[in-house]
């Protein structure tokens, strides 16, 4: 694992670094000093899913492992060292699907609620995508209603969780190729939730005991949560609250207001946060702020929520992830609201040192201390109301220990699969021929997909922004989610001037063209499917392939942390991208899983794993293997054309 010589390079993460020092406040960062990571299980090699173990069968160290280590590298039921890395890996991948299909299925939910009327406030925003929708799901739209189709769509989409027969429905938006491979080789998911529970049988004692096989079922759940359970959660997100479109914003704690109540909305989920983002605006709710002293109500996102209100309603960004208990110790936040996934425990005992209150909201996720004011859709605006008026009380509690660190980002979001479509081509010619064709023509090396989450062990917030300057310095255009997203947006990369200071000739001359930024900010972790659906995209315009693993692209995860990231890594590389993570790798202790999962990998899918901690060279992994595919396509001559002049950009 990489050390790390500072705890990030953001500005004001530091500052409140320092302030929670002075304020005897233990946060992550201190937490990662004190607790050091298990090495046994860093590298996969402790199995505990039996009461004979935990047995620990770690790699020698310092030395090659002799054939006798090699015999005792065992547990006590005879599992050998590459059965329990691969099960390991595996229950990482069916946990991550399993939070996002969760997710899927709580708006799904949400959805039927609005299509029937019974989730007051909630409704079908984007009719388009709606129906787009229906026709893909062979759905009678006749002379229907929005809300008669939505049910049907909802009632099919919910089906997708428990089905236990066929494939599921969206894999037949892969191209064919794709979908002949997942049949090929037998990892075309059913139902989600039965390869989550299958996942979980074949990683019980005494079940499946081939690492190959174990790493197939890897497969089937990962494309479950890809294909399945984040796209059913985008889909519906978008039907219901709209789906992206470019907003400006600004990031970093900042955004926090000294004169106003301060409620910071953290997790996953968007209901509850949309509906927030409404009822802040409620004069009601204003005149009860100023009743209390406070000149209004400022609602800031934290997390993937946080991505979600920023796409849809320009709601500024507090931090990522690991910002979140710092956001506390500015003093200044009357209320953190939270949900499910990424809220870390250390929030209830960062609260207890000022006056902010935890509320959690959801009946899966309590935490020891915190308020809980349960969010329920089918009541929705008044539990948004109760809630922030919670906050609004805590207003008169505030204490004078409050310092904002007085550093905010302007960021350019809401860059959906749609919106790239219409962007590049326009409303009457939408289309992925102009990235096309700037990829085939070399101004654009390729595409690359830099997301995931920020992590204690490396220096907070530096792999993502040097990975991606390095990218984009050659021409390769980037797309983001998650916690990286917010990173490079700290770092100014997502303004269309970006371009110029940091992007390659070629790829600037694109984006000052089409007046996009270098790095695109696609949205939350769910959202990642709408990079499969670009890519998608680009394979179905032509001239790249005919398959998503021909395309000049790769995907990078250089400070991931959580078992969703494992998950969405898998599903990318079982959809045929090459992908590197960075921190630390979670196969380590077995060199036969790590050389199946990074080499052979690539024989069965077309897209394989790498680990490489360093930024730089993982982006120079990325950039060779986007060469690869572009000398495959016979595209490796036109990139030698990079330098333009002035008449050659008016021509893009
Ligand atoms: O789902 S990037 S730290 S917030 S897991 Fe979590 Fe990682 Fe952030 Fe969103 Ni994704």
């Amino acid at each position: 694992m990489a050390e790390k010589d500072t705890k990030s390079i953001d500005q004001a993460t530091t500052e409140m670094i320092a302030k929670a020092a002075q304020d005897g406040v233990k946060v992550v960062f201190e937490r990662a000093e004190i607790v050091k990571p298990c090495p046994i299980g860093a590298e996969g090699s402790c199995c505990n899913i039996c009461a004979m173990g935990p047995c620990r069968v770690p790699l020698p160290k310092g030395r090659e492992e002799t054939p006798e280590d090699k015999k005792r590298r065992t547990g006590v039921c005879g599992a050998t060292a590459e059965t329990i890395a691969a099960r390991n890996f595996l229950r990482k991948i069916a946990a991550g699907t399993a939070a996002h299909s969760d997710h899927g299925r709580r708006v799904t939910e949400a959805f039927l609620l609005a299509a029937r009327g019974e989730a007051p406030g909630f409704e079908i925003k984007d009719e388009q995508k709606l129906l787009q929708l229906a026709l893909e799901l062979g759905i009678n739209i006749g002379d229907r209603s929005n809300n008669e189709i939505a049910i049907d769509v909802g009632e099919t989409l919910m089906n997708e969780f428990g089905k236990q027969e066929g494939e599921l429905l969206f894999l037949k938006r892969a191209p064919l190729k794709r979908q002949e491979i997942w049949q090929r080789l037998g990892v075309a998911p059913r139902g989600i939730d039965r390869e989550v529970v299958e996942a979980m049988h074949r990683t019980h004692m005494g079940v499946d005991q081939d690492y190959q096989n174990l790493l197939l079922q890897g497969t089937r759940t990962a494309l479950a949560d890809g294909w399945g359970g984040s796209m059913i959660a985008t889909d519906l997100q978008d039907v219901m609250f709209g789906t992206p479109s470019p907003v400006h914003s600004q990031i970093n704690l900042g955004v926090l207001k000294e004169d106003e109540v301060n409620i910071i909305i953290h997790g996953h989920e968007p209901q509850l946060a949309e509906m927030l983002a409404v009822v802040t605006q409620d004069p009601e709710m204003t005149r009860y702020a100023k009743s209390k002293g406070a000149k209004g109500i400022n609602l800031a996102g934290m997390c993937c929520t946080a991505n979600e209100i920023l796409m849809r309603h320009g709601v500024p960004i507090a931090g990522n992830f690991l910002q979140q208990e710092l956001a506390i110790v500015t003093g200044a936040v009357e209320a953190m609201v939270v949900d499910v996934q990424c809220i870390m425990q250390g929030l209830a005992d960062v609260a207890s040192c000022f006056h902010t209150k935890i509320i959690t909201t959801d009946p899966r996720a309590k935490i020891e201390g915190a308020t809980h004011i349960e969010f329920d859709e089918r009541n929705a605006v008044e539990s948004a109301k109760n809630i922030i008026k919670t906050a609004i009380d805590n207003f008169t509690n505030r204490g004078q220990n409050v310092r904002i660190p007085d550093k905010k980002t302007d960021l350019i979001a809401g860059f959906s699969h749609e919106t790239i479509n219409y962007l590049l081509g326009g409303m009457f010619r939408a289309s992925y021929r102009p990235l096309n064709d700037n990829i085939i023509n070399g101004r654009i090396r390729g595409v690359a997909g830099v997301v995931g989450c920020s992590n204690a062990r490396v220096t907070h917030d530096a792999s993502h922004v040097t990975m991606v300057k390095e990218l984009i310095k050659n021409d390769v255009l980037v797309l983001q989610t998650g916690c990286a997203a917010m990173a490079c947006a700290k770092a100014g990369l997502m303004t269309p001037e970006a371009a110029a200071e940091y992007a390659g000739e070629g790829l600037a001359s694109v984006c000052e063209a089409v007046g996009i930024p270098p790095v695109l900010h696609l949205g939350s972790c769910v959202d990642n499917v709408r990079i499969l659906i670009a890519a998608t995209a680009m394979v179905k315009d032509g001239g790249l392939g005919d398959d998503i693993s021909d395309l000049p692209a790769a995907g990078a995860a250089p400070e991931w942390m959580s078992e969703k990231a494992i998950s969405i890594g898998q599903y990318f590389v079982g959809s045929g991208v090459f992908t590197v993570f960075g921190v630390t790798w979670p196969t380590l202790g077995s060199k036969k899983v790590t050389e199946h999962l990074f080499k052979d990998f690539e024989d069965l899918y077309g897209g394989m794993w790498a680990f490489e901690p360093d930024p730089i060279k993982a982006a120079h992994l990325m950039i060779e293997h986007i060469d690869k595919k572009r000398k495959a396509l016979g595209l490796d001559k036109a990139r030698e054309r990079v330098l333009y002049d002035m008449a050659m950009r008016r021509e893009l």
